[in-house]
């Protein structure tokens, strides 16, 4: 044989690696309350994604790009076909799962009841995030955000399990649907990414032990906004143009995240005239990001506080963010964005 040939029977027989499967129940074990119910409701989120992978894959072919036409979702934003599809996927997936007694997503007014009274879980989702660029073959995301509840086990869920606080959060995690698909999760104890292969249908671990730069050189924000901006923020981002950092903008919080999670930087959402709240919404969007940020090293804050320490007080409230490397946020903070 020569050494070609060998190299290439080699590289044939080299490992797939660590499935996201395997890696769920190795960890099983570290999670605090291990009774494998949270593991299942983790694999019933990714394969919901993958379900999801393919829809989004094939969108162009199967004409279900574009408006659904029916309707505005609670934010009175026009539904786009994929994400009422996923909105479905999602719930389809947890209520057959099991594991999940109750979930709030960014497209219902309600908290939707899975009918499983048992069991422990509530989930927080937002099940196509970025669907402005559906339609254009940009980057989206799902995010995702699990609380134990705090009612009784057997009763119906209630606001109170949805409102315990970003804190709470046992588990949080987003899926990229980008130049490849890839799920970031945090269970608590630092982040792990598993990039999708597609000829296997698995999630193989990629990225184990994330951890965001403490700096970087990209800040990320709709400059289009600017003028809008609290007097402080301006301040940073002139600074920011000043130092010649790099400027990415993609409008999908998912990837604007994602990229500067990996390379470092700065993503802010702050409150403008049109939006004096913010734009980005607390339970299903912030808090997960908000997590992971955390648990990679990062920070998020709404420019008053942590984002995991606001205490929410309704299901679709929004809230400012500021999130990423963390000498950049805390340089921003620096220039008392509250002050
Ligand atoms: P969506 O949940 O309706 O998709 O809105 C959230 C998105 C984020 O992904 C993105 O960062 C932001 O809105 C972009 O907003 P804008 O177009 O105002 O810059
Ligand atoms: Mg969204």
């Amino acid at each position: 044989m020569t050494m070609n040939v060998q190299t290439a029977l080699a590289n044939l027989a080299l490992p797939v690696g660590t499935t996201l499967d395997r890696y769920i129940m190795q960890r099983q074990t570290a999670f605090p309350y291990a009774t494998g119910e949270l593991s299942q409701l983790l694999r019933d989120m990714a394969l919901a994604s993958k379900i999801i992978n393919r829809e989004i894959n094939r969108a162009g072919l199967m004409d279900i790009t574009g408006s659904a036409g029916s309707g505005n979702n609670v934010q009175g934003e026009t539904q786009q076909k994929l994400d009422v599809v996923a909105n479905i996927r999602f719930i389809r997936a947890l209520k057959n799962g099991g594991e999940v007694c109750a979930l709030i997503s960014e497209e219902d007014e309600d908290i939707i009841h899975t009918g499983n009274d048992n069991a422990k879980y509530v989930v927080a989702i937002d099940p196509l995030d970025g669907s402005s660029n559906i339609d254009v073959n940009v980057s989206i995301g799902t995010i995702f955000s699990i609380y134990r509840r705090i009612t009784p086990v057997g009763s119906k869920a209630t606001l109170a399990d949805f409102l315990q606080g970003g804190d709470q959060q046992v588990a949080a995690g987003y899926i990229l649907y980008g130049s490849s698909t890839i799920l970031v999760l945090t269970t608590g104890e630092g982040v792990s990414g598993f990039t999708y292969d597609n000829s296997l249908g698995e999630y193989i671990l990629s990225h184990p032990n994330l951890r965001q730069p403490r700096a970087g050189q990209i800040f990320s924000c709709n400059d289009g906004n600017e003028a809008d901006y609290p007097i402080p923020v301006q301040a940073y981002l002139r600074q920011c143009k000043q130092q010649r950092l790099t400027g990415r903008y993609i409008g999908s919080l998912v990837a604007d995240f994602h990229r500067n999670l990996i390379k470092g930087g700065i993503y802010l959402y702050p409150q403008t005239a049109r939006l004096p709240e913010g734009k980005l919404r607390l339970l299903y969007e912030c808090y997960p990001m908000a997590f992971i940020a955390e648990q990679a090293g990062g920070r998020a804050c709404n420019g008053e506080q942590r984002i995991l320490a606001i205490a929410p007080t309704s299901l679709h409230q929004r809230s400012p963010l500021f999130i990423g490397s963390s000498d950049m946020i805390n340089q921003l903070n620096g220039m008392s964005l509250n002050g």
